[in-house]
């Protein structure tokens, strides 16, 4: 696997200049303390989040918890008081636990004010922002976003690490039929096991405080908290018809049956799709080796 594709990084985009090229193009690009002159770049702290949100229930993953590892569908672990849980991330040690697609303004609609949607995300999505939290060296598994939507993911706190691979490599990921995720596990690379993964190519890089990364549909991505830290996401639809339908499919079929497959068929399933993700990444090396010889 090469992660070492350089993507692009700007100090401002203005909307003409983004969806020019990046986002018709589905390209990836940082962009550099998008929310410095914003109340959120000069306020949000974890801290920030102790003091006005502290005694807020939240819900909370837990990576050690591997149960969820068949399903497209995941639940949290445990509820947690937001302060007690921002203690866990303050301290500089090793944490799995971590926040995911907290529904941020629906809890404090002043967060919206301090952090509107940047212009360049603005549509029929902007009033929803969803908000991640991790600490030292959590790590989110790789996967891409159900609903095939772009995300604009700006940081605050702290360094996250961020690994993105275009969807054209979905098979060469060993990608896991009727859901987002993948077998690999990109803390430990068994490339013995997964040769496929010699033919990836991705971008790696590490987002600090105000930074924001759009991601486009699609795209797989891994992250590891360098640091305790926190993200919020915009979302903007799906850029073709195609991929909004694949969006609908996947919320409104997809994950309803493997759900329902997993409940019938428990651990036998999860096997069958393994077979599957492994007969498809032998099948896209062969074509890519077809491919070579025939040019
Ligand atoms: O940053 C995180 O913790 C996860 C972000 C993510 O998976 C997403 O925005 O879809």
């Amino acid at each position: 696997m090469d992660l070492k594709q350089k993507i692009d990084v700007v100090d401002t985009t203005g909307l003409k200049d983004f969806n020019e090229h990046y986002f018709k193009p589905q390209k990836p690009v940082v962009i550099k303390g998008l929310a410095d002159n914003k109340i959120a770049g000069k306020r949000w702290t974890i801290n920030y989040f102790k003091e006005t949100m502290g005694d807020l229930e939240i819900d909370v993953f837990d990576n050690s918890n591997k149960k969820s590892a068949s399903s497209a569908f995941t639940m949290p672990d445990l509820k947690m008081k937001f302060s007690d849980y921002l203690e866990v991330i303050t301290k500089d040690e090793k944490t799995d636990l971590r926040i995911f697609l907290f529904d941020c303004f629906k809890s404090n609609p002043t967060l919206k004010k301090e952090f509107p949607c940047p212009e360049i995300f603005k549509g029929v999505l902007d009033s929803v922002g969803y908000m991640f939290f991790g600490g030292k060296d959590t790590t989110v598994r790789i996967h891409y976003d159900i609903d095939m939507s772009n995300v604009l993911l700006t940081h605050f706190g702290g360094r996250k690490k961020v690994v993105l691979i275009a969807p054209e490599y979905n098979d060469f990921l060993y990608r896991l039929p009727y859901n987002t995720y993948s077998l690999i596990n990109l803390d430990a690379i068994n490339h013995k096991k997964y040769p496929a993964l010699a033919f990836v190519k991705g971008y790696e890089c590490v987002l600090e405080h105000g930074d924001s990364i759009f991601m486009p549909s699609g795209y797989w991505h891994y992250m590891t908290y360098l640091e305790g830290s926190f993200s919020i996401s915009y979302r903007k639809l799906a850029p073709t018809v195609q991929s909004k339908l694949n969006g609908f499919v996947n919320i409104a079929l997809k994950m309803p049956y493997d759900k329902l497959m997993n409940k019938v068929l428990g651990s036998k399933w999860l096997t069958m799709k393994e077979q599957i993700a492994q007969r498809k990444a032998m099948e896209a090396v062969k074509s890519l080796r077809v491919l070579n010889v025939n040019q």
